[in-house]
């Protein structure tokens, strides 16, 4: 074992014969913490002191610095050394310094690598600059070093992304110089071997500051960075931090270095000290928050997920199947006929066939991994079977007595249901602990969010399952509690009713989506029931006229997929066009119904749809069906397009403050009325102490 000195509480120094190694050693990610930073510059001055003739940079763990410490940009760190600091250290030292990398070299932990001399990573490493997903842009240095290796164009690309890299590309695209198979201990040899031939070989301390050829080639070229921002505008709508990066590096293409590091400098402290990083980056802590249920234990013993039933091929329950299927679990997915099922599977494999980031022998392998049936006993060996059949509570309630009578002990059965009350369902049981909801979003092989919801009698093992199978899909997961709707349909019901409600004041569909569009939401409500069909539910033998959307369906309408609905659909773009005969239909039977029509503004708008969802999400808080704050917020970013750069809607109220809130909805509750107007008690204690629904954990 190395001798080894300590130089902080995170960083200490081991040398190899000539070359010192500055080992950081901060769990779980090795971030820049200010002990870390004063360690990395602490210990390079004392290597050189003493007399080291190569330094080779590298970390323990499970990864290489994974960017500056998020944690500590509140505020309220001890003071240190800035980053700065560290990074000239490391580019002027009088020795060749090498980053030695795993894991992820991230943000920070990238920028401080690019102040080596010399990179090499292993195969399995990442490599990335992901600030813009905190609304920021790399303020150490990045936005100027790393055009200087890769180029502008990836540089634009990674840095409007915030992609990771693999080790290959990046040895591809000049970021790093070497890449060495093997684990921890062979990148420390490989690491000290460079080091040391270096030495030996006299090679230059390339300073990647000093790098001009690959940013001369796009100085000037303005069209480039017009064309990539045309590229980018629909994706990174309402996103200031996106075009903040792009000014970054068009600074580092026409200004000197240190010009353009002003350039980024001052950049990074107008996204840092703005509202949208403020939300972005409460939400990153939001959404891995959401994986701890404070009352199962870390070690809860898991069902071993193995094999995967799905019952029903519709709409959800392809889409569920191909979540397994592209980890490489084996789904039996069966229907009620043959016709079903070829339907059903037909789809999943137009899907997959369509989706870019699937190869045809992905689609094959996938494919062979999904079994279909219309025998439900072949769910007779699977671990887990979710079911996905129509929305009708007598019928999950035989479907769930069937899967009693069929399914081995221990399997745990799920629910897909969009609102009926899974505690109904797993009374049919003779397991209640075994049953539990697991609530996709659609496209269920697209959404992120999956809202388990917990059933009274829902075991721990079964709780502690539903999270950890639904992280390996790929999924953002949150457990809330039983109630019509879950957490996010709830919510969705009071903005629906409002919006109906406007449409009778005089409010056109248009207008009313605008607003939320505005706002930052990919649509408005009507374009989003015109997307999932108007007709859901309705039968024509039945219909009376009774509502907006009936009259709707009367007359032809059935959203999107007839092309006639709330808005009028262009047959080739798919665009959206207002449609003044809905407009009509809609005020003959409000002035049918004795409303009076009015001019409604757009902050009207936007509170009456807003402030609801935020009363109920604090009814949602004081009946315990969401474990926190922040959890409502990671429910509507992941699942019903609330923009991440406004933080979700408990962080939103906080933002706009609650005292306010409070007011508008007594003011809304005398002249409107509605139970939905109803004031949280919650939110009403919160105004007055000053308190946050967004960390309020219930
Ligand atoms: N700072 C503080 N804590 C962090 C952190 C960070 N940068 N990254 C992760 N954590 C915590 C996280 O909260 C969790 O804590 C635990 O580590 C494990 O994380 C100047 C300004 C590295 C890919 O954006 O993308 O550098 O919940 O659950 O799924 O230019 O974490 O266990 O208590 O996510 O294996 C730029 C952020 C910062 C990378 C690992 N860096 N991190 O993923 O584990 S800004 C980033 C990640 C910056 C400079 C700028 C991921 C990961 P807890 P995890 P994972
Ligand atoms: P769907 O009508 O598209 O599909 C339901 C499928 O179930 C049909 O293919 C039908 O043939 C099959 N089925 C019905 N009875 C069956 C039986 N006894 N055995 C086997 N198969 C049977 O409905 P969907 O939109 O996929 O919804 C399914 C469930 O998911 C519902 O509970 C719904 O509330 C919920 N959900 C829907 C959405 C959505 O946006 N569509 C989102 C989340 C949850």
């Amino acid at each position: 074992m190395a001798e080894s000195t300590t130089v902080s509480e995170s960083v200490r120094i081991e040398r190899e014969g000539d070359v010192a190694l500055v080992i950081v050693d901060n769990p779980p990610v090795n971030a820049l913490s200010w002990h870390v930073r004063q360690g990395l510059f602490d210990g390079i001055a004392r290597a050189t002191d003493e007399g080291a003739t190569a330094i080779v940079v590298i970390c323990d763990g499970r990864t290489f610095i994974a960017g500056a410490d998020i944690s500590e940009f509140g505020g309220g760190a001890p003071q240190a050394v800035g980053l700065q600091e560290v990074q000239a250290a490391m580019e002027d030292a009088p020795v060749p310094v090498i980053a030695a990398i795993h894991g992820t070299a991230l943000g920070g932990g990238l920028e401080v690598a690019l102040c080596a001399h010399y990179r090499v990573a292993v195969a399995s490493a990442k490599f990335g600059l992901p600030e813009v997903n905190l609304g920021l842009l790399p303020g150490a240095g990045g936005t100027q070093r790393l055009p200087r290796l890769v180029g502008v164009p990836k540089a634009l690309e990674m840095m409007t992304t915030g992609r990771h890299i693999s080790s290959a590309e990046a040895l591809d695209g000049g970021l790093i110089d070497e890449v060495v198979d093997g684990d921890a201990a062979a990148l420390r040899s490989a690491a000290v071997a460079l080091a040391g031939r270096a030495v030996a070989e006299g090679l230059p301390l390339l300073r990647v500051r000093d790098r001009d050829e690959k940013v001369a080639e796009a100085r000037g070229d303005d069209q480039l960075f017009a064309d990539f921002r045309k590229s980018i505008a629909r994706r990174t709508r309402g996103f200031l931090a996106p075009e903040y990066n792009i000014q970054c590096i068009e600074a580092a293409a026409n200004l000197p270095f240190d010009e353009g590091l002003k350039v980024e400098g001052k950049l990074f402290m107008e996204l840092m000290t703005g509202p949208q990083s403020a939300a972005q980056r409460y939400y990153f802590f939001a959404e891995r928050a959401a994986n701890k249920i404070p009352d199962i234990a870390k070690d809860t013993p898991l069902i071993d997920v193995q094999k995967v039933g799905v019952l029903g091929a519709g709409t959800m329950g392809g889409g569920i199947a191909m979540n397994f299927a592209n980890v490489g679990i084996p789904v039996t997915i069966v229907e009620r006929d043959q016709e079903a099922l070829d339907r059903g599977l037909g789809v999943v494999r137009k899907n997959y066939e369509r989706s870019r980031s699937t190869t045809p022998e992905q689609v094959q392998e996938r494919m062979g991994l999904i079994t279909g049936s219309t025998d439900k006993a072949d769910f007779a060996d699977c671990d887990m079977v979710i079911e996905a059949v129509f929305e009708d509570m007598d019928l999950k309630r035989s479907i769930f007595r069937e899967l009693d009578g069929i399914c081995k002990p221990g399997a745990l059965l799920a629910s897909n249901t969009s609102a009926l009350d899974i505690n109904e369902i797993a009374a049919v049981t003779s397991r209640p602990e075994s049953v539990i909801g697991m609530h996709f979003f659609s496209p269920a092989n697209v959404m992120k969010l999956l809202e388990n919801v917990r059933g009274e009698k829902s075991s721990d093992s079964v709780v502690a399952t539903t999270m950890a199978i639904g992280k390996k899909i790929g999924k953002v997961c949150v457990m809330v509690g039983v109630c019509p709707g879950f957490v996010g349909n709830r919510m969705l019901f009071m903005r629906g009713a409002e919006a109906e409600r406007m449409l009778l004041e005089g409010a056109t569909p248009a207008q009313i989506d605008s607003v939320l569009y505005e706002f930052g939401f990919p649509m408005g409500p009507f374009s989003m029931m015109d997307l999932a069909g108007l007709d859901i539910g309705w039968k024509e033998e039945e219909s009376s006229s009774s509502t907006i959307r009936e009259i709707l369906c009367e007359n032809g309408r059935r959203g999107q997929k007839n092309g006639r609905g709330y808005y009028t659909y262009d047959p080739a773009s798919r665009a959206a066009t207002p449609d003044r005969e809905v407009e009509q239909l809609i005020q003959d039977f409000a002035v049918g119904k004795g409303h009076e029509q009015r001019e409604v503004s757009d902050q009207e708008i936007l509170e009456r749809l807003l402030y609801p969802m935020v009363n109920e999400g604090a009814k949602i808080l004081e009946e315990k069906i969401a474990i926190r704050g922040s959890d409502i917020d990671v429910v509507w970013v992941n699942g019903y397009g609330w923009p991440v750069y406004r933080g979700g809607p408990m962080h939103w109220a906080d933002s706009v403050g609650l005292a306010e809130i409070v007011d508008k909805i007594e003011g809304y509750r005398e002249s409107l009325g509605g139970a939905h107007w109803e004031l949280s008690p919650l939110l009403e204690q919160l105004a007055e102490s000053g308190g946050q629904l967004q960390t309020h954990t219930s």
